[in-house]
């Protein structure tokens, strides 16, 4: 039976910095309101004992609501708390050993941002690749230089699993992030950032369902 596809129109991402008095809970309502299709708990900081509560209230917001909830970096947590699935990065616990011992319908999201990359960690058994920083971004700290569209487009054409563009994303350019062949656009401050999280959302929900196909 083929695996159900993943909606990844507009990926969130949060973050405790962007985000300030405004708790995690809020933000992702407020983005789910505008149209996020996928949030991604992120936090760098956060003890073992926070994140998990974190992501045991996103975790029943999310899924009140029909929403993916994916967890960044720890399988742990986003196992204990039955999150769909988690996020890891070149540096993390590598691709096929958090797929080995992840039950098979849980989805893995893997960054990437070269082609070998994107073949190796599809190889591994990604659900999906999460592809950038596309355009320039300060809001990861250690981020690499953006790879551009060409790159991205080149990545899209290599793989057969769904890939999101991520990094420096916002209204304005997140339709020629689609129109590069990617099926989503994951965000962090064009959304958290905003000072009206639903209608940012919803604009760039709206500018990615125009192109979509
Ligand atoms: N991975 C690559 S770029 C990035 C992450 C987590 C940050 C993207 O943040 P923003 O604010 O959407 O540019
Ligand atoms: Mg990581």
């Amino acid at each position: 039976m083929d695996k159900p596809k993943i909606n990844l129109s507009l990926y969130v991402v949060t973050d405790r910095y962007l985000s300030g008095e405004l708790l995690p809970g809020k933000v992702v309502e407020q983005a789910i309101k505008g149209g996020a299709a996928c949030i991604q708990l992120r936090d760098k900081e956060g003890a073992g004992g926070e994140l998990f509560k974190s992501a045991l209230e996103l975790k029943e917001i999310t899924e009140k609501r029909n929403v993916t909830f994916i967890i960044n970096d720890r399988l742990d947590i986003a196992l204990a708390v039955k999150a769909d699935g988690v996020h890891l990065g070149q540096e993390d616990l590598p691709a096929a050993v958090a797929r080995s011992i992840m039950p098979e319908a849980m989805i893995l999201g893997v960054s990437v941002n070269t082609v070998q990359q994107a073949l190796e960690a599809q190889e591994a058994g990604a659900s999906y690749l999460g592809v950038g920083p596309v355009f320039s971004t300060t809001t990861k700290i250690d981020a690499r230089p953006p790879i551009g569209l060409d790159a991205l487009s080149k990545i899209c054409s290599q793989v057969n699993i769904p890939v999101v563009g991520i990094g420096g994303i916002d209204a304005g350019n997140a339709s020629l992030v689609i129109e590069s062949g990617a099926h989503g656009v994951a965000v962090v401050s064009s959304v958290v950032g905003a000072k009206d999280i639903t209608r940012a959302a919803e604009i760039i929900s709206c500018a990615v369902s125009k192109v979509l196909k």
